[in-house]
């Protein structure tokens, strides 16, 4: 679009001479995120916890077994953190995999 466009075609050959300001915004908008969160629960076998979080959250070892203990001890924790789909993916393949195994672990997003 021209300048001439943009502004209203001000100066256009015998127009009312009125202009319309128009600012070019740079449209560079950063993602939402969320946080992929498990939950504490009496019966996940600790394995399961840390086998999950290296399968699905790409932690290694001893990574997966922090966060898992963090869990445990205080009831919730963080997996990662990622845009819209790919959070709600990741909360969907963990709450498949788990009934699957039949255990009751639970995984949640929230909006950061
Ligand atoms: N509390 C479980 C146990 O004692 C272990 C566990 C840890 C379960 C983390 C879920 O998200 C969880 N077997």
């Amino acid at each position: 679009m021209s300048d001439d466009q943009r502004n209203g075609d001000q100066g256009r050959a015998g127009g009312p001479s009125t202009s319309v300001i128009t600012k070019v915004k740079p449209k560079v908008k950063r993602p939402n995120l969320y946080r992929v969160l498990i939950l504490n629960d009496d019966y996940t076998p600790m394995e399961f916890v840390v086998h999950v979080l290296e399968r699905f959250f790409q932690k290694d070892a001893e990574a997966a077994t922090k966060i898992m203990l963090h869990v445990h001890h205080h009831g919730i924790g963080e997996c990662g953190i990622f845009t819209y789909e790919i959070a709600e993916t990741k909360v969907t393949q963990v709450m498949d995999f788990a009934r699957k195994h039949q255990h009751p672990l639970q995984c949640v997003m929230e909006k950061k």
